[in-house]
């Protein structure tokens, strides 16, 4: 690869890619229902899947709404496109659907699990109105496939 080739490759720009409570158990409590994939897993996927895009990855997981929120603030300079599962958040949270909606960024909202075969509280999501696209019930290859996505339109 030549060096001009290399940074044309690196200049399609970094997609955040925030994960919300609790998915730091990821592979390791309630695999029926989540997979076995740990977030280190599904972090790989989505710089593998960005990579293959020419895009690089930054990666947040908190269990802090206000470190979300900071989180989704900074990709206003440092990224160009957001893949978010704000978990519990989701259903829950106006705070971070503000700072998706101020952003502006083209945002992708990802579920592990089919949010509408569970229970009646997990159907309401204050994050989808503001997101370019919903990806639920993909398991953790909806990371790649919000990415796939988002490498599309950007
Ligand atoms: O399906 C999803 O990805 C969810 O965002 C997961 C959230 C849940 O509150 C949403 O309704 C749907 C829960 C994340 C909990 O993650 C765990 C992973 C392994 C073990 C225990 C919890």
């Amino acid at each position: 690869m030549t060096e001009a080739s290399s940074a044309t490759e690196a200049s399609r720009g970094t997609i955040l890619v925030v994960n919300g409570p609790n998915l730091n158990l990821l592979g390791t409590r309630e695999p029926e229902k989540y997979g076995t994939s740990t977030l280190a897993d599904v972090e790989q996927l989505a710089i593998n899947a960005a990579e293959a895009h020419g895009f690089s990855v930054d990666c947040v997981q908190s269990n802090h709404e206000g470190d979300l929120l900071d989180a989704i603030h900074d990709a206003r300079t440092n990224a160009v496109g957001i893949v978010i599962n704000a978990g519990a958040f989701t259903h829950t949270s106006v705070a971070l659907r503000d700072a998706l909606a101020a952003v502006s960024l083209p945002a992708v909202e990802v579920h592990i699990t089919n949010v509408h075969q569970r229970e009646e509280f997990r159907h309401h999501s204050y994050l989808s109105p503001v997101c370019s696209a919903v990806i639920v019930g993909a398991g953790v290859q909806g990371y790649k496939l919000a990415i796939d996505y988002l490498a599309s339109v950007l």
